[in-house]
């Protein structure tokens, strides 16, 4: 299927140019209007990791997505490394794939491979997280979450939940460092308690995105400093290994210390419906139906956003407790 993608555009092209692409390409141009079978389309997924609830949520309904829509799906999961996300992509370039999609760990540092696909013509879809490179005719569409929106919802509870403290100590726990994620919900955050100067930053580290790194950087900064008002978490599993480390030292989460994160998965919601959590920004992990349709719209050489936002909620404790027996992920 491959060879089409360049004139997928015109389908009285591609049938022309059938009978010279190879035994795989049945179905391919029907309709004459660039629609492709979809047994007959092969997408490369580079996913990040297994690091969160979140990950795990987005990994079974992206494979779900492409199952029932019948495309095949090739996965790779990098660990959390970008090398091997590179590794992966190469290898889908190699085996001709008709789309790559994939999930950047971090933002930087992908001229190089994307250019690589774009010279051997197989289009690229960032899901979830952004890249910084400065051109954009290296991907055909982003499709995933206004980080910076969420990071501000984040940061918008806060300055109301604290309308009349006089000092509000808070200590971040960031996702992955050079991630779009953490760069993003950390930028929107201090866009917000930055306006009034109660709010002071006293720690910020990475906890890269899991339970045991929020966990571990917690109990540090619980060492260090006696008197945390509040945890900002870029993701509910960090709020989780926060809690752990609360809990540990004697004090009570949700109320000695109360914890804001970013996600509503339901281990998170759980938290928050229990009290544990105050408040939790939603990013949804569903982008498999909606990536499906990119996928189908880029081999038929159809035009594509190019960036495709999620739509996304917040939720307090009493919502927690409404939306968990509902809650899909
Ligand atoms: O918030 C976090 C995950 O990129 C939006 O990655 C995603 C983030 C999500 O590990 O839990």
């Amino acid at each position: 299927m491959k060879r089409f993608i360049g004139v997928a555009a015109a389908g009285a092209l591609l049938i022309a140019l059938a009978g010279c692409a190879g035994g795989d390409t049945t179905g391919a141009g029907a309709g004459g209007d660039g629609e492709v079978a979809p047994e007959d389309i092969v997408v490369g997924f580079a996913q990040v990791g297994a690091e969160s609830g979140w990950r795990t949520a987005n990994t079974i309904d992206v494979q779900a997505a492409f199952e029932e829509a019948g495309i095949e799906l090739k996965f790779s999961d990098a660990q959390q490394k970008q090398e091997n996300q590179i590794k992966a992509i190469r290898s889908y370039i190699q085996q001709g794939v008709d789309v790559i999609a994939f999930s950047p760990v971090v933002e930087s540092g992908w001229d190089t491979v994307l250019k690589e696909a774009k010279d051997a013509e197989i289009p690229v879809v960032l899901t979830d997280r952004a890249v910084d490179s400065k051109d954009e005719s290296l991907y055909v569409s982003f499709l995933g979450s206004d980080f910076i929106l969420e990071g501000e919802k984040a940061g918008e509870w806060v300055a109301a939940e604290y309308a009349d403290a006089d000092k509000v100590n808070i200590v971040e726990l960031q996702g992955t460092t050079g991630a779009a994620p953490a760069n993003d919900r950390a930028e929107g955050f201090r866009n917000i308690i930055d306006e009034d100067p109660k709010f002071e930053i006293i720690a910020s580290q990475t906890g890269d995105f899991t339970r045991a790194g929020g966990k571990q950087v917690m109990e540090a900064f619980l060492k260090s400093n006696p008197d945390i008002d509040l945890v900002y978490a870029h993701n509910d599993d960090m709020g989780l290994g926060a809690i752990e480390a609360i809990e540990a030292a004697g004090k009570v989460p949700g109320q000695d210390i109360k914890i804001v994160t970013v996600d509503a998965v339901k281990d998170g919601m759980q938290a928050l419906a229990d009290g544990k959590i105050n408040f939790i920004v939603e990013c949804s992990p569903l982008l498999g139906e909606q990536l499906v349709d990119i996928v189908l719209d880029v081999v038929a050489g159809n035009d594509v956003e190019k960036r495709i936002v999620t739509e996304e909620t917040t939720f307090t404790q009493e919502q927690a407790v409404e939306a968990l027996p509902d809650r899909q992920y």
